[in-house]
């Protein structure tokens, strides 16, 4: 008998309950017992009906997605067990709570009937990982639920909630009392009925919701956003074919592309994302019982653009924030920032006029820093300067009650410096959000040298209550990203100074599918802000002895070029769109002329990606080395959801992998060799070279066990 799926009998009625911690995925031993039990179900006479439940806090949240990875994997063994289940005479209801996703939504479409507890929510999330639905998704959705809403669902992947799902009838109904005991009626009341089974592969797609373009306005969609993932393309031949051909040649269809997809680079790489991403909330050698702090209120230092989203992403999920200025008219503006915010989400149909209010009036602005005392955590987010923030650090450690944790919002500053400000340095840590803060999904959490354990948990499980993607970093010069990001604009800006144009840059960048180029992403963080970041490393005596280092942006800054916000910076902006400049071509020409660098008409795309990008995995590999980064799964997740780094290609580290460590060794020791390496910028990480000795791969880590 399986371990992992039960079959209990309820007078005539079979209940099927799989149990499979953490989220019941279908994976070979649950398909094992599923086909077991349905087998009883069918060859039992006592047995007239069956429900199909799930133990613990989910129903089956898709297939088991590490399965992908074998090469032999076989998506008929999924049509086997649904097919098995659906052909029964025997009346089978799904009950659905937490999420039906993936292979999960796919086997309650196998079922007869499906009812659901308030609160669900199903979906067709596989776009995700760059592959479709391969257990007849794709065929079954648009039959039941229209082919139009099918496709939006498979083709975004986003769930849809259980009133949604009721209209459009593709659960039968929401069971607000007992969702195991509704369940139960609903078979038994099927089973009296003895009518026909309703099965969904029997159906045809109902042509009222086949718009005629509707193909056709698919495709043109993907041609205006072309993206690197397989699976949307496809997804749109899966649909037509359940709208134009019967049920086992539109599954066939399903088959072959879902094989294409999961074979391709691009879905392995989100594969592996999906799981970097959860693998970088968990942090090596903290014990498992370790008690965490409780964070019920919040407290927020400076009403910027940086503080108020950050309050905002508190108020968010109903944790009340107190947001301290220094000046009365500052937090006023900061406040209505917030509210602008807010009121524009409502605008789009986010959320209603009502939550606005309610996440307004969780959000009290305040002048004293006395009102912070009862926070439990604070987190300060002013001017990126080491005086103005120590002394603000300093006043928090006197404020703020015993136990409170206290953060710095720094983007580069040294964390133990501030910590140790405080006078209480194991209460403190850094947490690192990226502009717009109530977007972004990244947050580095930098963990000090004295960070306490159960501080950095529970910053770390907070941040997932906020939606965040946390991320641990050691304490370094610009942490993970900030970091790795200075020799790619360090080359950026020789390259400019050699003659390419900033929109030969970004084109080249962009076309590897990085959402903007270096110079449009300055342009849009600010030249002046950018340039300031050189000056405070400067100041901290990190930069090279390299009076070219840099000087790009420090000579635009100068010349009040400071980007989108002036019209003009690295390009001219009209219209908000960015155009070449040639006073930019004159600034760089005469830079590289005070600068004895030599300027030339051959500078390809190629080089361009190889001199940014090359260096920049070269300085992951440093952070992995000095233990900056537990793994190169972290550094790829601060990539992806922070720098806008494409996720087909799996951030910076999968795609080193992919590329050969050996050939960006020999490609970085080509560059030292041609533009001379007088600053040592093409010297490589001692980890890199071992890689190459050894012939390891980052997807090899961790190296010694
Ligand atoms: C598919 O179904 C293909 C089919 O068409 C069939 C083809 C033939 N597999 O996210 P959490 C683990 S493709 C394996 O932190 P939450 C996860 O790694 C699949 N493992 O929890 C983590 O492990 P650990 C389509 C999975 O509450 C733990 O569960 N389905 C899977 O924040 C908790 O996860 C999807 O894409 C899985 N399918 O969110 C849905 N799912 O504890 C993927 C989770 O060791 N899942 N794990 O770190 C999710 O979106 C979220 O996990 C969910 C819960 C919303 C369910």
């Amino acid at each position: 008998m399986s371990t992992v799926v039960s079959l209990e009998k309820r007078g005539s009625v079979a209940v099927v309950c799989i149990d499979k911690p953490p989220v019941n995925a279908l994976g070979r031993a649950v398909r094992d017992g599923l086909q077991q039990a349905f087998e009883q179900v069918r060859d039992d006479d006592a047995i007239k009906a069956a429900v199909l439940c799930t133990a613990g806090r989910t129903f089956v949240a898709g297939a088991d997605i590490a399965e992908f990875e074998a090469p032999d994997f076989d998506a008929s063994l999924f049509h086997q067990t649904l097919d098995m289940i659906e052909g029964l005479d025997k009346p089978v209801v799904a009950a659905l709570h937490g999420t039906a996703l993936g292979g999960g939504l796919e086997l309650a479409l196998a079922c007869h009937y499906r009812v659901a507890s308030p609160g669900t929510r199903v979906g067709l999330p596989e776009v995700t990982l760059g592959l479709l639905p391969g257990a007849a998704g794709t065929q079954r959705l648009p039959r039941i639920a229209g082919a139009s809403l099918a496709l939006d669902m498979i083709i975004t992947g986003k769930p849809i909630d259980a009133g949604r799902a009721l209209e459009a009838g593709l659960i039968d109904q929401i069971v607000k009392t007992d969702l195991l005991e509704g369940a139960i009626a609903v078979a038994e009341e099927r089973a009296e009925q003895d009518a026909p089974v309703r099965r969904i592969s029997e159906m045809q797609v109902d042509p009222a919701t086949v718009p005629e373009s509707l193909f056709q306005d698919a495709r043109e969609s993907l041609r205006r956003r072309p993206t690197g993932n397989p699976a949307p393309e496809r997804i749109i031949q899966c649909v037509e074919a359940a709208v134009n051909r019967p049920f086992p040649e539109g599954v066939q269809v399903e088959a072959r592309l879902f094989q294409e997809c999961r074979e391709s680079r691009e879905s392995a790489a989100l594969r592996y994302r999906f799981f970097a991403e959860r693998e970088a909330a968990k942090i090596p050698g903290l014990p498992k019982d370790l008690s965490l702090r409780e964070i019920r209120t919040v407290g927020v230092v400076g009403a910027g653009t940086m503080g108020g989203g950050i309050a905002m992403n508190f108020a968010n999920v109903g944790i009340p924030v107190k947001l301290l200025e220094v000046k009365q008219e500052a937090l006023d503006k900061g406040l209505a920032v917030i509210r602008r915010n807010y009121e524009n989400t409502a605008k789009k149909g986010r959320i209603s006029m009502d939550d606005v209010e309610k996440r307004m009036s969780l959000i009290q602005g305040t002048l004293s820093y006395d009102d912070l005392a009862g926070a439990d955590l604070v987190i300060e987010a002013v001017f990126e300067n080491m005086d103005i923030k120590r002394q603000v650090l300093g006043r928090l450690g006197q404020v703020c009650r015993e136990g409170a944790i206290i953060a710095s919002n720094t983007s580069t500053l040294d964390v133990d410096e501030l910590a140790r400000a405080t006078g209480r340095p194991t209460d403190v840590l850094g947490m690192h959000f990226f502009s717009p803060a109530n977007v972004m999904r990244l947050l580095e959490v930098v963990r000090g040298e004295q960070t306490a354990p159960d501080v950095l948990a529970t910053v770390m499980k907070l941040a997932k209550a906020i939606g965040k993607v946390p991320v641990v970093s050691g304490v370094c010069y610009g942490f993970i990203g900030n970091r790795m990001l200075e020799p790619y604009l360090r080359e950026t800006e020789f390259l400019l100074m050699e003659g390419a144009s900033p929109a030969q840059v970004d084109r080249a960048i962009q076309s590897l599918g990085l959402a903007m180029g270096p110079c449009r992403m300055i342009d849009l963080a600010g030249v002046d802000v950018a340039a300031k970041v050189v000056q405070e490393h400067a100041k901290a005596g990190g930069l090279p002895d390299d009076p070219a280092y840099r000087a790009v942006v420090q000579k635009l800054m100068a010349e009040g070029r400071h980007g989108q916000k002036t019209e003009a910076g690295y390009y001219r902006y009209e219209d908000r769109k960015p155009v070449d400049d040639p006073e930019v071509a004159r600034i760089c020409a005469e830079l590289a002329e005070e600068h004895g660098i030599q300027q030339r008409s051959d500078i390809t795309d190629q080089e361009i990606i190889e001199r940014c990008l090359y260096p920049l995995i070269n300085e992951g590999a440093r952070i992995l080395e000095e233990g900056i980064s537990y793994r190169p799964g972290d550094i790829d997740t601060v990539w992806i959801n922070g720098y806008g780094f494409p996720d087909w290609l799996g951030g910076p580290m999968f795609w080193a992998d992919t590329i050969g460590v050996p050939e960006i060794a020999r490609r970085l020791a080509h560059y030292g060799e041609a533009r001379g390496n007088a600053h040592g910028y093409w010297d490589q990480a001692a980890l890199l070279e071992r890689m190459v000795a050894d012939g390891l791969r980052f997807a090899d880590w961790p190296f010694d066990g």
